[in-house]
């Protein structure tokens, strides 16, 4: 990564397609760890659709450049150079050998070609691929692939790539080779190999057309038996995505492998995903229900791109949300439907708030910052730091406002002219949008407003009941935060939102709904509408409405926006109780806890006594007794908003008196329905064998969280003991790991014995499960910190442990990433000393791995809405690592955050 004092800016609306195209690729590797020799064969010609460019210009990185052959002679007029190599006066079509070699061993960036373990793995996504050999390194040229494989046989045995193998055999010197060919053109980004000591779990399997598929999950020898969850996740997504979409899979064998040293989650390659191991391996031992169910999750993600990201893949990165938007929202469905069946709201509702939940954390304070930009960007300096929550998540959101506009049978008719339109090809999110229209015979030009605006909107609702007349009207305004860069575009007009609302009358049921000026036939049973919302303002008068309705706003969450209603507390406990949509029940609750939170907030930071609200205590003590919600939605309706959520909702956040605030509702809670969480611990025990099904996880959600509750009591020996007795008891680490943080919890007020003896049997217990130890790093990064000994000095600590590595990522987020974004008290110490630590670790990391920390480096990027004191301390730690850092990732984040 080189030191630019102006970065480059790329912006999309320089596109211009490639002068060359490139059809085939044939790779030869002779692997070996300080010197991986890469001979590349290419087919080059013209691209009949670009403008004239007399030289052809390659990109690569980092490589040592051996030789070039122009159609099989000594090429001249090649210049190798920091960027890649420029070839000049080419001819229009012709055959391009290049031999390089690189070094796997030193590559501690995780990109391109790189060592974990003594074993070779490539990642290619999104600009990889030019650190293994020089090539036309851009979406938009796809190529087929052949790809031989040689190395040591004994370091080696197991050599893989795309597609299918279609030779293997011997070569002198205990050397061997394999050769695969994927049949599927492809872009350069979904180039992949794998070689080294591995074991696989395989299953056969007939796909829809009947053809039989071969399917493998690859690991290292001792983590065989952590595969099984992985391989039914992956048979879970093929046949859900046959269903669902009619997509099945097209080659022959399809393969995941684990790396225990990885940037991310996961990576597509074609027939060659290869994973985080935190996402392939589980047992009930080492795994909790939530890895269980992020494996599922992300199992379904890689798997789901085969079609939304490989047959149909990006014209360039601006468009990445293309296939990232598309492939989470199939993922959150996939998720969805495992948790519930296809059918069954309730429980899909859980999957569809905790997936909310996320969003407004992380997307709208993304949306709020310095990196906000819209879910198909303008412009970037790294690309990689453009895998961000906008284009995934929110990208997701304006996925599934097609299938909220246009129902499951619209969007699927979509679905297939999109593929029908441009399988094979390389497109954009319009294309995607035209697909959507032209199915459903609609225009959906005012739609395009999602991709190209940044910001989270704002629908301001005021509603009017005449009781004379029977009619109730409800007025949506759009618009944004007042003073955000997106409140002064205006230019462009107003969104087009789903707005989906249902009335409810005061027995706490769905009023019937039918709007001005529609016949009673033309009026659905559904008692839930979806109001398009097109201008800036608009009224939609319902009729026939006998008594003054209480609305549920935003049903399900159907467009990623801030709702503004002045509900009181009793119509907030009222929806709690009785809305008919389990999304918007959750909401109330979480709403009704909010404005008492934040209301506590601002008492605490300016030292006013703190007093407990009886309504809030009341409604959260009904939602616990209420044995007809599942014990997933009551453990999602019981837990507060994050300490991380309620900072961004003040007008200056202030973590210290946030925490303060949470606390002692925390405690006002355990103590007022003490009877009632010893009543839900008792009543979810999940005897047995463990099983990860959603009604045993939900159990234990609710168990674990009573647990957690009961560990705030000012006198903790209860919880003590019931932690003690499931830490000892567990045969699972859901509840393992929830026992344990239970004892640390309630030892940070008494600083207790029972949470150090289980702190160091779980080390000894898993030492050799780098997962679990990472489980282990975390717990202890992210626990409350006392006067007498912050959390700062327990992670400094840490630091020096044997077991503790910073060039592994999972290693590096589990103990440094948990300190300094899920602790926020903690880190945001007043004296300024967790952002010493960020600064510091954020230069460490940016020599070695400018991905990872660029990632860190984002934590500090909303500085300037704290309080004066930590906003300054923050600036000053910006200006530290802005002054050093090297890499282009690191500065983009750090100058966007200054300027
Ligand atoms: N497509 C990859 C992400 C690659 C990130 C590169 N910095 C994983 C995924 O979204 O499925
Ligand atoms: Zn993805």
């Amino acid at each position: 990564m080189s030191d630019t004092a102006t970065p480059t800016v790329i912006r999309r609306e320089d596109y211009a397609p490639p002068a060359f195209l490139i059809d085939t690729v044939d790779l030869e590797f002779d692997l070996a760890p300080e010197r991986t020799v890469v001979k590349s064969t290419l087919r080059v010609r013209r691209n009949p659709a670009a403008g004239p460019a007399p030289h052809l210009e390659l990109m690569g990185e980092q490589l040592e450049f051996i030789g070039a052959q122009i159609d099989g002679n000594a090429c001249e007029n090649v210049r190798a150079h920091e960027h890649g190599l420029t070839i000049e006066n080419v001819a229009d079509a012709f055959t391009l050998t290049l031999t390089g070699a690189c070094n796997p061993e030193a590559n501690t960036t995780l990109s391109g070609l790189y060592v974990s373990s003594g074993n070779f793995f490539t990642q290619c996504e999104a600009e990889g691929f030019r650190r293994i050999t020089w090539f036309l390194d851009r979406p938009d040229v796809m190529s087929t692939y052949t790809v031989t494989l040689r190395a040591d046989k004994t370091a080696c045995p197991v050599l893989l790539s795309n597609g299918n193998l279609i030779e293997a055999g011997d070569l002198p010197d205990g050397r061997h080779y394999a050769k695969w060919e994927d049949p599927f053109r492809k872009p350069s980004y979904l180039f992949a190999l794998v070689a080294g000591k591995l074991v696989a779990l395989e299953e056969r399997i007939t796909t829809s057309s009947g053809k039989e598929k071969l399917l493998q999950v690859w690991v290292e020898p001792h983590d065989l038996d952590k595969t099984r969850h992985a391989m039914d996740s992956l048979i879970h997504s093929i046949r859900w995505d046959e269903r669902r979409f009619g997509l099945e899979l097209d080659l022959d064998r399809f393969m995941i492998v684990a790396v225990s040293d990885f940037n991310m989650g996961a990576m597509e390659n074609k027939g060659l995903n290869i994973f985080n191991t935190k996402y392939v391996l589980a047992n009930p031992e080492t795994a909790t229900d939530v890895d269980f169910a992020n494996i599922e999750a992300v199992v379904g993600h890689e798997y789901f791109h085969n079609w939304t990201g490989n047959r149909v893949t990006c014209r360039d990165w601006f468009q990445l949300s293309l296939k990232e938007g598309l492939t989470v929202f199939r993922d959150q469905e996939f998720s969805a439907a495992m948790s519930g069946g296809d059918e069954n709201e309730a429980a899909r509702a859980t999957k569809r708030i905790e997936d909310v939940r996320v969003l407004r954390q992380m997307q709208f304070a993304e949306d709020a910052g310095p990196m906000a930009h819209p879910v198909r960007p303008e412009s970037y300096v790294e690309i990689n730091n453009f895998y961000t929550m906008t284009v995934y998540e929110k990208g997701a959101e304006v996925v599934r406002m097609y299938q909220t506009l246009f129902g499951r049978d619209g969007f699927r008719k979509g679905m297939d002219l999109y593929f029908q339109r441009h399988d094979g090809q390389a497109v954009t999110c319009d294309d995607f949008r035209r697909a959507m229209a032209d199915a459903n015979g609609r225009d959906l030009a005012q739609f395009e407003r999602w991709y190209s605006q940044a910001g989270t909107p704002r629908v301001t609702v005021t509603t009017q009941y005449d009781a004379a007349a029977k009619r109730y009207s409800v007025t949506l305004a759009q618009g944004y935060a007042n003073g955000s860069p997106a409140a002064r575009d205006t230019q462009k007009g107003p969104l087009l939102i789903p707005f989906a609302i249902g009335l409810i009358g005061p027995d706490g049921a769905d009023l019937p709904l039918k709007l001005e000026g529609e016949s009673s036939s033309n009026a659905t049973a559904s008692t839930t509408r979806v109001l398009e919302l097109t201008d800036a303002q608009q009224t939609f008068t319902f009729v026939d409405v006998a008594h003054k309705p209480l609305p549920s706003l935003l049903r399900n969450f159907s467009a990623p926006v801030i709702v503004e209603y002045d509900y009181g507390n009793d119509e907030l406990a009222f929806l709690l109780a009785h809305d008919s949509d389990p999304f918007n029940r959750w909401e109330a609750g979480q709403r009704l806890a909010t404005r008492e939170l934040l209301a506590l907030a601002a008492r605490a930071a300016t030292r006013q006594p703190l007093a407990m609200n009886d309504a809030l205590t009341e409604a959260f003590g009904r939602v616990l007794n209420d044995a007809s919600l599942s014990p997933s939605f009551r453990e999602l309706a019981l837990m507060l908003p994050s300490e991380t959520y309620l900072a961004e909702q003040m007008a200056e956040s202030n973590p210290a008196a946030v925490h303060a605030a949470r606390q002692f509702v925390r405690k006002g809670l355990a103590a007022a329905l003490k009877n009632e969480w010893l009543a839900a611990y008792d009543a979810n025990l999940t005897p047995g064998a463990y099983e990860p099904t959603p009604e045993a996880a939900g159990h234990r959600g609710l168990k674990n969280l009573a647990l957690s509750y009961l560990s705030e009591l000012d006198d903790p020996a209860e919880a003590v003991r019931l932690a003690t007795a499931q830490y000892n008891a567990a045969n699972n680490m859901t509840d393992r790991a929830a026992a344990l943080s239970a004892l640390m919890n309630a030892a940070a007020g008494t600083g207790g014995e029972q949470a150090k003896q289980a702190l160091e049997d779980f080390y000894v217990r898993f030492e050799k499960e780098p997962l679990v130890i990472d489980k282990w790093f975390s717990l202890q990064a992210t626990q409350r910190g006392t006067a007498q000994r912050p959390t700062i000095e327990t992670v400094r600590t840490l630091m020096r442990h044997p077991a503790f590595n910073l060039k592994n990522p999972n290693r590096a987020r589990s103990l440094i990433f948990s300190f300094c974004a899920a602790n926020p008290a903690q880190f945001h110490a007043a004296d300024g000393s967790g952002y010493a630590f960020w600064a510091e670790q954020v230069l460490a990391l940016d020599a070695i791995n400018p991905q990872v920390a660029a990632r860190l480096a984002r934590n500090l990027e909303l500085w300037r809405r704290f309080t004066p004191a930590l906003r300054d301390a923050m600036r000053a730690a910006l200006e530290q690592v802005a002054a050093q850092a090297k890499s282009r990732d690191v500065r983009e984040i750090v100058e966007k955050a200054l300027a």
